[in-house]
């Protein structure tokens, strides 16, 4: 499914992936109030950026360095405590790059500018190649096919790209290319995508991941770091004027089984995060998380196993069509089709339906929930109905477009403990 397990991983020796994971993630509401947006939890035990760095490791990648700058404290912590078994004495590490003004009196104002400020200590680690990451993306990929892919097609630049319905190309680059897969033509986030020639409603949509050779990266951001009016930022500035003068590959990310598109989703926005989310509960998953070949890494909490008790009026406490994690109780009410992260606590005579409830919610007895989002640390008072009357929960949360309800422990009138 991931591509060859027998890829040229000697290739993986000489790459280092540089995770971006500074971007201020304000799409997502609350849930990056606190938190950078790659370390918001993601699957019921996850970090969104436990996937890069899960395809890093799955891939044979062993030098890994996040590129951090926004309130990246639980980020830190994520990886200081969930992804420091690499060995330091064979070369390998997973790195926290956070932005310092070392180099210029700004932090990182775009994506190419915080590669650009670590530039010298890319020299130092002296990859043949630089894999450049997102640190927002959930899916599993064998970045060794795609190095192998760079240095076969004779590419100076890889972006790896991905089919997407027409309507939803506009939050991406969107390219056009040749037979040869050669991009002859990329806009960052264009309002009237291309699309696909013989297919009317798919563009082709970049993943915002690429491939350099380390010595044109070095010249590339040099060049862009001098350029007036520039963003600093890959999709922007970098790959569209490298279309214009250099061979630039795409790289389609397919399933190696079926040569469909694979599974893969930036979820930037509140309705790209619950629909991601609700996608792990489908009978058959298309991003399989029990699939021993290619785990997912995280830092784990040691938590008791969850558990289902009935109430004082022997009412089952039931979940169904559901993922619930450790440390959770569900007494005496029923969860429908949705993900429990840890430490949920359910109360009795509740009814739970199309739900993603994030670490440490307590919900009180006689609840109705129904396609929400529960941040955080909530504790939602007994009583509560929330996802049945758009007007009334638009007054007292965030309504997504969709009409997912978001829902955080400020809108709940509790000042946070971690401010
Ligand atoms: P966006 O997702 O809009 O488009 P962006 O918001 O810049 O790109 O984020 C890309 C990654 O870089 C994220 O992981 C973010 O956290 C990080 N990041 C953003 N600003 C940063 C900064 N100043 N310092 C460090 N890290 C930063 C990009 C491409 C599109 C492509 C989509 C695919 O530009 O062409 O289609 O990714 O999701
Ligand atoms: P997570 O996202 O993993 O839940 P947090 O950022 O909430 O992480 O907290 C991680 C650790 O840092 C906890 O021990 C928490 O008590 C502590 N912490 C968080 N914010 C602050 C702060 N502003 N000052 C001191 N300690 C904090």
């Amino acid at each position: 499914m991931l591509g060859s397990m027998t890829s040229n991983y000697g290739n993986m020796k000489k790459t280092l992936a540089l995770i971006l994971a500074g971007g201020s993630g304000t799409r997502l509401q609350s849930l990056t109030r606190w938190h950078s947006k790659p370390a918001v939890p993601f699957g019921g035990k996850f970090r969104t950026i436990d996937f890069p760095l899960s395809n890093c490791i799955n891939s044979g990648i062993r030098q890994i360095s996040i590129l951090t700058q926004y309130k990246s404290h639980s980020l830190n912590t994520h990886i200081q405590k969930g992804w420091s078994f690499l060995r330091p004495e064979l070369g390998e590490f997973v790195e926290l790059l956070p932005a310092q003004q070392r180099v210029k009196d700004s932090w990182y104002t775009g994506t190419a500018d915080a590669v650009y400020q670590n530039l010298d200590i890319i020299e130092t680690v002296n990859p043949d190649f630089v894999l450049i990451l997102a640190g927002d993306h959930i899916y599993k990929m064998n970045y060794a096919a795609m190095v192998q892919h760079h240095i076969e097609s004779g590419a100076d630049i890889t972006v790896g790209c991905i089919q997407v319905p027409v309507k939803a190309a506009r939050e991406f680059g969107v390219m056009s290319v040749d037979q040869h897969n050669w991009v002859n033509q990329f806009s960052e986030k264009p309002k009237d995508p291309q699309t696909i020639p013989g297919m009317p409603g798919m563009s082709l949509a970049s993943m915002g991941i690429y491939v350099f050779p380390k010595a044109l990266l070095s010249e590339l951001l040099m060049l862009d770091a001098d350029q007036e009016g520039s963003a600093h930022d890959f999709g922007k500035n970098i790959i569209p004027d490298a279309v214009n003068r250099l061979k630039v590959s795409a790289f389609p990310f397919t399933d190696s089984n079926t040569g469909n598109t694979a599974y893969w989703r930036d979820v930037g926005t509140i309705d790209s995060y619950f629909e991601a989310n609700m996608d792990l509960l489908s009978v058959t998953p298309r991003l399989n998380l029990y699939d021993q070949t290619w785990p997912i890494w995280t830092y784990q909490e040691q938590l008791p196993p969850a558990k289902f008790v009935f109430d004082d009026n022997d009412r089952r406490g039931m979940a169904v069509d559901s993922l619930v994690s450790g440390g959770c109780i569900i007494s005496g009410s029923k969860v429908k089709r949705s993900l429990l992260s840890n430490n949920v606590r359910i109360h009795s005579y509740s009814s739970i339906k199309d739900a993603v409830i994030l670490p440490n919610v307590e919900i009180g007895r006689h609840c109705r929930l129904k396609r929400v989002i529960i941040d955080r640390d909530c504790s939602i008072p007994e009583g509560t109905v929330i996802g049945y009357n758009p007007i009334q929960d638009a007054e007292k949360y965030y309504v997504s477009p969709n009409g997912i309800v978001l829902v955080s422990s400020e809108m709940l009138g509790k000042s946070l403990s971690n401010v």
